[in-house]
């Protein structure tokens, strides 16, 4: 390899890199096809499919994040929104699967959002949901989240978090943003610290504020989260809280699933299931986990639950159940590897976890079920998630321009070099584990 610069957003750059895969590509497409139609599947409708499908990237995801312990800088980060953004550019560019970004404010605030925005399009870029930052306290500000945002016990407080929160909405607007993501700390770390009915109240009357301000084609997505920073009780602590708020708040507002945020062992796609049901899933942050929150790549721990996950997705689409229209986010955070490298490897992940759980035989599975053939149902789960539907994947980034070995292409492209030639290391990155 040498060190010599290339765009990894240059079609050209892409076209070359890909020239050295395409016949192997079509050799291993053809005979995946094959053993498909064997199956009454049409490759080439699952490859559209496939392609059709976007995740947004976390603008805090493209820094390393850091722990509770610490963080260890990596090189070349983005110094603020804009350089984030070129970096989201690059994981489009090479992936085809990540369309949008999730900002975070005001991690990223700037004076000039019409600027961003435009500086978005031009890389082909749009702006899903905005997440407001009420669990820490800016330089300045009056009033501290130290015991609470918009469940505050002083009123004050909770003014000052809806107004950040109405904030956010008025700067989605700008971007073209549709949606308000809402994830607070706020909770208590002893019993007895905090009445847990009457915190529920207050976070009631505070969130049906902001969703006054929402206009008329926005979702208020609703982030709960088991334990951290508050670690005895928090006050939206798991999907029973999140779907009383929602159906509470009215029609436009909806539960995100973020997959850390649950105890251990908890069936996810169950609750996805659920919130189908009750017509209140608003979306996902996409990560995985071993113990608690711990914001690891995307089906690098258990990618068998996030294939159970997209099978409760792809069946609500089959099923045509009503209002299903999940966000797909991702929330990572990294702190061993190149960011861009393990966004770009989650977005192919789910993809991975979608084209499988396309492959399930529905009809079969529904035939099983209803003759308690456990055994069966459970193999044709298996049969799906056990087909190796890499070329599929590779094929559907292949027609879309992008790249059929991403993170190769990307090394190649030495884009990390160029980029720590070019930023001076940042010393203010906003990220987190949220
Ligand atoms: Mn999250």
């Amino acid at each position: 390899m040498t060190d010599k610069y290339a765009d990894p957003r240059d079609r050209a750059f892409i076209a070359d890199d890909n020239a050295r895969l395409s016949k192997d590509l079509d050799a291993d497409y053809a005979a995946l096809g094959t053993i498909l139609q064997r199956r009454g599947l049409d490759i080439d409708a699952i490859t559209n499919t496939v392609a059709s499908f976007g995740v947004a990237i976390p603008s805090w995801g493209v820094g390393t994040g850091g722990t509770r312990f610490a963080r260890f800088p990596g090189r070349g980060e983005p110094r603020h929104v804009f350089d984030k953004l070129e970096d989201c550019a690059v994981i489009h560019s090479l992936t085809g699967a990540t369309p949008t970004v999730s900002l975070h404010l005001p991690w990223d605030y700037t004076e000039d959002m019409p600027a961003l925005r435009q500086r978005a399009t031009a890389l082909g870029l749009g702006f899903d949901a905005v997440n407001s930052n009420t669990f820490q306290d800016r330089p300045g500000q009056p009033l501290s989240y130290k015991f609470g945002s918009l469940t505050h016990t002083d009123a004050a407080v909770r003014a000052q978090a809806i107004e950040h929160n109405i904030d956010c909405i008025r700067i989605g607007q700008l971007l073209g943003s549709k949606a308000l993501t809402v994830w607070i700390g706020d909770g208590a770390n002893f019993p007895g610290q905090q009445h847990l009915g009457r915190a529920f109240e207050r976070y009631l009357e505070s969130t049906a504020q902001i969703y006054a301000a929402l206009p008329a084609d926005w979702r208020m997505l609703i982030e709960h989260k088991m334990f951290e920073p508050a670690f005895y009780a928090t006050v939206i602590q798991d999907w029973g809280s999140s779907l009383m708020a929602a159906q509470t708040l009215g029609p436009k507002a909806f539960c995100l699933v973020d997959l850390g945020h649950h105890a251990p062992n908890v069936n996810i796609e169950m609750i996805v299931s659920r919130l189908v049901h009750a017509r209140r899933l608003g979306g996902f942050h996409f990560n995985d986990s071993k113990y608690g929150d711990d914001d690891l790549d995307t089906g690098c721990i258990d990618p068998y639950r996030l294939f159970l996950i997209f099978n409760e997705l792809v069946d609500a689409q089959w099923r045509k159940a009503p209002d299903f229209q999940p966000a797909h986010m991702l929330d990572q955070s990294h702190n061993v590897t190149d960011p861009i490298e393990s966004l770009m490897t989650s977005a192919i992940e789910l993809q991975r976890a979608y084209a499988q759980a396309l492959l399930v035989d529905r009809q079969a599975l529904s035939d099983y079920q209803q003759g308690n053939d456990a055994l069966m149902a459970a193999q044709t789960l298996k049969r799906a998630f056990t087909t190796d539907v890499q070329p599929i994947l590779a094929r559907a980034r292949l027609q879309k321009g992008a790249a059929i070995d991403p993170v190769g292409a990307y090394r190649r492209s030495n884009y990390r070099n160029e980029c720590a030639n070019k930023r001076p290391s940042a010393q203010n990155f906003g990220g987190g584990i949220v």
